[in-house]
Parts: structure tokens; sequence; C-alpha cells
């Protein structure tokens, strides 16, 4: 196959207009700028309207280029649709349709910044958008199939709990609402992951390790969700280095099911990558689902990273944010009870009353909490170090006792 056009080696070729061109069957359709060497960069403030690029390699390729705008036709592409290569900034791909494009409808590489797709219409499952520099915008939601009608933006519910995967109450490493079907095996871990390249909102992850040959042993998460509506997830994974094509993430009616979404076998690398789609619910469960791509072959161990998980009724996407006691001022929370013996308590809020007079065993971890809160006793009770409580306080009636958790160890510590 032949290049199409080349703005790039024309140097200089800034200010242009393309109308209503039909390219099709090269290896690009059109290159604006190559990214590296003098006089291939500069193919500034192009405009292409009404194109219709057909059966090519790649579409369009947009290197070393600003300024530069589309409005067209991708098809049938045995690539990438539109390519933001290193070197393009604050272009933009809007308004545009594509169809069957076999390596993704819009990539943004590292070294691309400020560009942006928006309001394009995907029309199959491998018209995927894809940001590996996170520098970039997307902006319209991944719904394979237009719709006919969608319900627009939500109010940011997130459906998903524990979504940030902070708290794991019975500390088997799995976060709370997660499970793996039929148990775990040897050679299939799990923990809450600390280290801070590995997570990428609040303090932890959920991390999945496994070391092939062993069972099939994949991590679920099950939902009840309204049938008939659209939702739109989001959520974050990180491979380690080695572990290419060795995970998927999967949405659908039940376990292993892609019947909402498919990321395919995860094979990027050094980065957190995002997942988006939106899809319409034809049923009332909903199962999401981390998947051992191949568990025969030896090898590993291979790890991911799971944060950010987020499932909101609509299909425009609202900001991810942290749930927790750090983004609240200080707040009075409802009456917490200590009646009766190893209890726990879940505070909501920096500060609670405390009624009874039993004894606390553990107080639940707000999710993300790091800090100070504080419990107003009403009554004598007390604590024990048999949960998550690092001494023994009687509290006095009326006198505030401090709670200060440390992350680290785990525990909390008390001053009453
Ligand atoms: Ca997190
Ligand atoms: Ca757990």
């Amino acid at each position: 196959m032949k290049p199409g056009l080349s703005a790039g080696t024309w140097g200089g070729g800034q200010y242009n207009e393309i109308i209503s061109c039909d390219i099709a069957g090269s290896t690009y359709g059109l290159r604006l700028g190559t990214g590296t060497g003098p006089g291939q960069t500069g193919a500034n403030a192009w405009h292409i309207y009404g194109g219709r690029f057909y059966r090519n390699t790649t579409g369009i390729v947009i290197a070393g280029s600003s300024g530069s705008h589309i409005s067209s036709t991708f098809e049938k592409s045995s690539g990438v649709g539109v390519l933001f290569a290193a070197g393009a900034e604050s272009c933009s791909v809007t308004a545009s349709y594509f169809e069957g494009n076999a390596g993704g409808a819009v990539r943004f590489d590292a070294g691309t910044r400020f560009n942006v797709e928006s309001s394009n219409s995907y029309s199959n499952a491998e018209d995927t958008v894809l940001d590996n520099d996170g520098s970039n915008f997307s902006l319209t939601p991944f719904v394979p199939s237009v719709p006919a009608m969608y319900t627009g933006i939500g109010a940011g519910l997130n459906l998903i709990p524990n979504g940030s995967f902070e708290v794991d109450s019975n500390s088997d490493g799995i976060a709370d609402g997660w499970y793996v079907p039929s148990g775990t095996v040897p050679g299939a871990s799990f923990g809450l992951e600390t280290s801070p390249a590995n997570v990428k909102f609040g303090t932890k992850s959920q991390r999945f390790v496994y070391t092939p040959p062993l069972s099939q042993r994949n991590l679920q998460l099950d939902l009840s969700v309204a049938s008939g509506q659209w939702h739109v997830f989001t959520g974050w994974t990180r491979i380690d280095p080695n572990s290419t094509s060795r995970f998927s993430l999967r949405i659908g009616i039940n376990g292993g099911d892609t019947s909402y979404y498919y990321s395919g076998s995860l094979v990027t690398t050094g980065m957190w990558q995002l997942h988006r789609g939106a899809f319409l619910t034809t049923t009332t469960a909903l199962s999401i689902y981390v998947y051992e791509q191949d568990v025969t072959t030896p090898g590993g161990p291979f790890a991911i990273y799971l944060d950010g998980f987020k499932l909101e009724p609509g299909i425009v996407p609202t900001f991810w944010y942290e749930r927790n006691l750090i983004t609240s001022a200080t707040s009075l929370g409802s009456a917490l009870s200590a009646a009766g013996t190893d209890v726990t308590i879940a505070p909501t809020h920096s500060i609670h009353h405390v009624i009874g007079s039993g004894r606390i065993k553990t107080i639940k971890v707000p999710e993300g909490f790091v800090g100070e809160l504080t419990l107003i006793p009403d009554g004598g009770w007390e604590t024990t170090t048999s949960g998550n409580i690092a001494n023994t306080v009687t509290a006095t009636n009326k006198r505030p006792v401090r709670c200060i958790y440390d992350p680290v160890t785990a525990k909390w510590y008390l001053a009453a």
C-alpha cells in the first residue's frame, strides 16, 4: 500500500483545508507531520471536513501538528481510524463517524497532549478510544451500536460500593463487595495494594496476582441494576510490565460474559489504563469480572491492580471523587450504638455520639480514611484490642474520646 497525503513532508504546509475527499487503501490516508526531523513538523492548522477514509491501515496520523481539526468518516481501517502520535497538540476530531476500525477508532499515544475527541459516533465494539498519555480529553461516551435514545447525564451516583478498593473488612485481601467464585486456589493471591505507583485514588487498590498453571480463578463483583436503563462504566487498571495479555476486564450479565463491556486482552503496561463504556442493561443482574486470560501456560507471577471503579445511571460519565471523611468538613453524624459485647461501630462523620455501656471491638474504617475522629460517650462503654483497636479505654460519660487511625498498622489509637 502507498501513503495517501503527507502534509509534514511538505514542510510549512499550514492553514490548509480538505473538503470532501475520498482516500482508500493507503498505509495512512493523511499524515500531518511525522513528529521527527526538521521540515517534517509544522503541519499546523489543517481542517479536514467531510472526508471518507476507507480501508486504510491508519485513516489519519497526526504527529507534528497543532490546531488541526477533523470531522470525517473512518471505516474499516486495519489499524486506527485517527491516530494522535507524539507531537500532536491541541487538535480535535469531532462529530466524526467510525465504523469497524480494527485497531480502535481514536488513539492518543505518549507525547500527545490537549487533544480532544468529542461527539463522535462509534458504531462497532472495536471502535474504541484509548489515551496512552493521559493528557488528552475524551468526551464521547463509548457506545457501540449508537443508541436510539439515551438518558443523558446522571447524578454521579456510584452503584459500585467500595469503588476505590479501600476497604477489606475481613482482611482476606479481597476488597469488600468482590469475591472469587469457587474460592481461591494455590497460585492465585489477592491483597489491597498500598505502593503509590499501583494506587490511582485514595490509599489502596485491589491487587490480583496469579502464577500459572492453576485452576481458573477470577475476581467478580455482582450488582443489582435497573433493567432497560443506560449505564456508563468507568474504571482504571494497571498491569505489571511482564503481564501483557494475561488479564481482561469484562462486564456482562453473569461471570465471564462480555455483553456490556470487554477490554480485550490487556496489553498496556507501565501506566494506568482507563476503561469506559456505556451500555443498555437488559436484566437486573450484572457482573464485573477480572479474567485470567491464560491459566495453563507456565509463567508469572502476573499482576493487575484495579482502582476507581464507577458505574452510574445515564450515558455521560461524571467526575471521580473520593467519598470519605478526608473530603468532608468536620461534621456530626447520627448516634452510634455500643450496646452489647464486641460491637462494631461504623462512623461516617468526624464526630459521633456513642450510646450504651457495652464493649467496642471494631471501629469500621471509613473508605480511604486516615487521621482522627471523635466519639462522644453517652454511657460508659469500653474497648477491647481483639479487633482493630490498639488499646483499651473505658469511656467516661460525656468526655470525648479521640480516635486516631494509622493505615500502616491498620489500628485505631484511642485517648479517653
Ligand atoms: Ca483506591
Ligand atoms: Ca475481603
